[in-house]
């Protein structure tokens, strides 16, 4: 006989969900043992439920296809939110299974007990299902999948009783065809191809899954042809890009900058991608970045085909055989002298490896990582989807199982990193790809930053120590070696490149600890906000200028 979870098991593998991260507990035991009647379901195992997340979160973005986690009750799954909550945002596949008591067990309310479906609608708004029986189970495993995998991804959780996965009589259930994406029909086409027409000056913003090569390449083809220009979301899930590829420029963090990018614009074209709002509000100032003149069309949503739609306007607009400008190949030289954060995105501009993944939640300290990458052999970038911190070392997991060819670079702040440090022992156990770089500045920089934007002039000692983190002194180096990751601290330039270039020669996970100061200190920080409200009354092209400066 076959039980649940074995059923469930086999349902899951038929399904491509092949990979499992897992965190379990006593409910969950069934499915545990169900593991190895299953050979092609890989279980990996994290030592925080944020880490099995976000490495589900980080592997889907670069598979194209959900992962699975086990998480244990209400409480495992709350301490994964943080991360199912980016993946969520991301429009990222995600299945969690989330064991429970068993049904008859619930109505005692033992120490576990809580409404596990009241914390999983939050992230799974769309599929949260308890499953009522062994019968059922796989075909409620069939219904999470799909919606998991829908149009587009999206978080899915299926909640397992530990009497349904331990009863015998399951039995395993086939998926049905992935549904088709639409494309644009002919009317969207019509009014969006008539906007440009116009002859305004227009931008096309691309989020989502526009952000691979091929809607890149029909997006580049209209920026040729019709002088349209090409902004990427803020955060994007995973960003195609380097030399070979169209570069996009991304709309940045900070609102001042973000309404100077878009203030030319009279026609604004989303294709999976929402208009751009504040990251925050603030007080008195705007929260929606379009600029009240600008027409908004929406090209493609996120349900639908981002690269037919664009190959049909292209068409449209007689774009079809417009030569795409692309990036040209550039690194930057070998960075020298005093070390900071911004040598470090050098250093990895100057030596990363083709296709490699970026995973950037360097915070503050990558401020220049984008504009040193650019001409670097093609890559990927992953981003901070949700601003939910703690995200980039378990995406990093993610991606490394994903690609397992692949160079993996975790930029990461030390503030971030101590929110799933765990990540690195599943990396060493794994023995993963992955070269992490803590960016210590020995700062919750961008909160000092950010203390001073929303104009909270009062703060005192109190105030201004929530947002130190220099002492205790953190050693990240001696943290990943604790959790067999081979770790070494530099403070030098020419100590960061022998590192990196020693990481990128041996396989394996590595943690290069960056001592830098901070990117935004002293002088810098004092001035920006005062910059940042002067930047609307000054000529247009100083502003842009000083957009360079700041976030390029
Ligand atoms: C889950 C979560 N908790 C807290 C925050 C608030 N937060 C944003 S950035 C940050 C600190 C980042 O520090 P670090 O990684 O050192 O980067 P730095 O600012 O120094 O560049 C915090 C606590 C958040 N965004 N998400
Ligand atoms: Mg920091």
């Amino acid at each position: 006989m076959t039980n649940g979870a074995q059923a469930l098991m086999k349902t899951l593998v038929e399904a491509g969900v092949e990979v499992c991260f897992t965190n379990p507990g006593t409910s969950e035991m069934h499915f545990v043992a169900a593991l190895d009647s299953e050979p092609k379901m890989r279980a990996v195992l994290a030592l925080f439920e944020g880490v099995a997340t976000g490495a589900a979160d980080g592997y889907a973005r670069m598979a194209d296809k959900p992962a699975a986690t086990l998480l244990h009750l209400g409480c495992g799954l709350g301490n994964g939110l943080a991360n199912l909550h980016n993946a969520r945002k991301g429009k990222v596949p995600v299945v969690n299974i989330v064991g429970d008591h068993a049904t008859y067990h619930v109505k005692y309310d033992a120490q576990l007990q809580s409404d596990i479906e009241t914390v999983a609608r939050n992230v799974s708004p769309n599929f949260v299902r308890t499953s009522q029986s062994t019968e059922a189970l796989c075909q409620d495993a069939v219904d999470a999948i799909t919606a998991a995998r829908g149009l587009p991804g999206q978080v899915a959780t299926l909640i397992l009783p530990a009497d349904v996965s331990w009863g015998e009589g399951g039995t395993p259930c086939t998926m049905p065809a992935p549904a088709t994406p639409s494309v644009a029909d002919d009317a969207t086409i019509q009014t969006v191809a008539d906007a440009v027409r116009t002859g305004k000056k227009t931008a096309i913003l691309l989020g989502g899954r526009a952000l691979r090569e091929s809607s890149l390449l029909a997006a580049a083809k209209l920026s040729a042809h019709n002088g349209i220009k090409l902004f990427a979301e803020t955060f994007p899930t995973r960003i195609e890009r380097g030399a070979g590829l169209p570069a996009v420029e991304r709309i940045a963090y900070l609102a001042e900058l973000a309404t100077l990018q878009l203030s030319e614009y009279e026609n604004l074209i989303l294709v999976d991608a929402k208009p751009p709002v504040s990251f925050f509000a603030y007080p008195g100032k705007k929260s929606y970045l379009v600029p009240q003149t600008c027409n908004v069309n929406t090209l493609a949503t996120p349900e639908q085909d981002a690269t037919a739609s664009l190959n049909k306007l292209a068409d449209a607009l007689g774009a079809a055989s417009a030569e795409p400008k692309l990036q040209a190949s550039a690194r930057p030289g070998r960075p020298r002298g005093k070390l900071t954060a911004e040598k470090v995105c050098k250093a990895l501009g100057h030596l990363m490896p083709e296709n490699s993944i970026i995973v950037d939640e360097s915070i503050t300290s990558g401020l220049m990582l984008n504009a040193l990458t650019a001409g670097a052999p093609r890559h990927d970038m992953l981003t901070l989807t949700g601003g939910a911190i703690g995200q980039g070392l378990p995406n990093s997991v993610g991606a490394a199982i994903a690609c397992p060819d692949r160079p993996v670079y975790a930029l990461i702040g030390d503030g971030t990193a101590m929110y799933t440090i765990q990540a690195l022992w599943t990396m060493a156990r794994e023995n993963l790809n992955v070269t992490t770089i803590i960016f210590n500045n020995a700062s919750y920089s961008i909160l000092n930053v950010e203390l001073e934007r929303v104009g909270a002039e009062e703060a005192g000692a109190k105030a201004k120590s929530q947002l130190d983190i220099s002492g205790p002194v953190t050693l990240y180096a001696q943290l990943a070696q604790s959790m067999g990751v081979h770790g070494v601290r530099v403070q030098t330039t020419e100590e960061l490149l022998k590192a990196m270039e020693y990481a990128r020669d041996m396989p394996g996970p590595h943690l290069i600890e960056a001592v830098v100061p901070e990117s935004l200190n002293g002088v810098k920080r004092k001035v920006l906000p005062w910059l940042l409200r002067t930047l609307p009354s000054l000529p247009q092209p100083l502003s842009k200028a000083l957009k360079r400066k700041i976030a390029p």
